[in-house]
């Protein structure tokens, strides 16, 4: 049988996981990772895309696997010379995590897309893959709290997740356009299943449903659309999902997460610990899949990336 073909969408480090997983199950040309951009933002006139670039810095092995974001074996020079100078050091920038900040910023400056460098530099580090920025308008997440309007970094970073959530908007959302590759796949019948990786659902993964026309095209496509939880024993494996389920007022479980998508997926991973929520997931008229789904080492995540295919050629015949 000849490999699937998937399209995956993904936020921060959950997603990045699984693309790995998934890149090394797939041929190159059979998977395409669409990352978020609505964390992205312009800092000390940079512009800055941490979805893609974790990303890019998983799929071509230089990625900081314990800190989730950035380069392994960095050094902070830049930050420590900007400090002594009084600069916005909030939001640490690593030297060599610079250079893709600063190569970025100026090939936008010559009016190249978003799209078009994020190619230039997986081809450039020998990523298979596609990896496509969910559009290459600029969407900036905005997080509502209690402490008022964030911008997701200063939420994220400067903040530290503190702030109770009480909303998310995506501004720029209305008038971007989405990433015409994906939507190519998407419109067309290349695709074997849709992957909804395990990022964040309000903040990494609802930007890229929200742009206009992608949650109807991928509801009016027929191959199989699956999810795999973020939320395992009631906690997100990394990051906010979980406080915020919980200051949204919902509760922070793999059926929450699987009614959130309900409208979208066709089935979704749940972890062995949240075995018991299979049928009130599967009540919801979804099929429910039960694996590991906590990815610590690189077996973890080509398991798991097999599991989404199975389970998408399941659903799918
Ligand atoms: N996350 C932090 O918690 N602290 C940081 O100082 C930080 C710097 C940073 C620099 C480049 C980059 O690509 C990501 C960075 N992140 C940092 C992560 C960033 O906030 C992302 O938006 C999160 O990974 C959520 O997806």
């Amino acid at each position: 049988m000849s490999a699937p073909t998937v399209l995956a969408l993904s936020g921060g480090v959950g997603g990045a996981k699984l693309a790995l997983g998934l890149m090394h199950t797939l041929p190159p040309e059979n998977l395409t990772v669409v990352a978020n951009t609505g964390d992205d933002f312009t800092h000390l006139g940079l512009r800055i895309c941490p979805d893609i670039d974790t990303v890019v810095y998983t799929l071509s092995d230089l990625a900081d696997k314990d800190r989730g974001w950035g380069r392994a074996g960095e050094s902070w020079n830049f930050m420590a010379a900007l400090g002594r100078i009084g600069g916005e050091d909030w939001f640490n920038l690593g030297d060599g995590d610079m250079a893709m900040h600063v190569f970025r910023t100026q090939a936008l400056a010559e009016g190249r897309t978003l799209s078009d460098v994020t190619a230039e530099i997986a081809e450039t580090l020998g990523i298979g893959p596609r990896i496509l920025p969910m559009t290459d308008e600029t969407v900036a997440t905005v997080v509502e709290s209690a402490n008022g309007d964030l911008p997701f970094q200063h939420y994220f970073v400067r903040d530290r997740c503190e702030p109770a959530v009480t909303g998310f908007r995506f501004t720029g959302i209305a008038d971007a356009k989405a990433n015409a590759e994906m939507m190519t796949l998407i419109n067309g019948s290349y695709l074997d299943s849709i992957v909804v990786t395990p990022s964040n659902p309000f903040v990494s993964i609802d930007p890229i449903l929200s742009l206009p026309g992608v949650r109807d095209a991928l509801n009016a496509q027929t191959s199989p659309i699956i999810a795999v939880s973020p939320i395992v024993g009631g906690q997100a494996i990394k990051g906010p999902a979980a406080k915020m389920m919980a200051e949204l007022g919902l509760p922070s479980t793999a059926l929450a997460v699987a009614e959130h998508y309900r409208d979208l997926i066709d089935g979704i991973v749940i972890d062995e610990v949240d075995n018991e929520q299979a049928d009130d997931i599967a009540a919801l008229g979804m099929e429910v899949r039960v694996a590991q789904t906590v990815m610590r080492t690189l077996e973890d995540r080509k398991d798991l990336a097999r599991i989404c295919c199975a389970f998408g050629a399941e659903i799918g015949l």
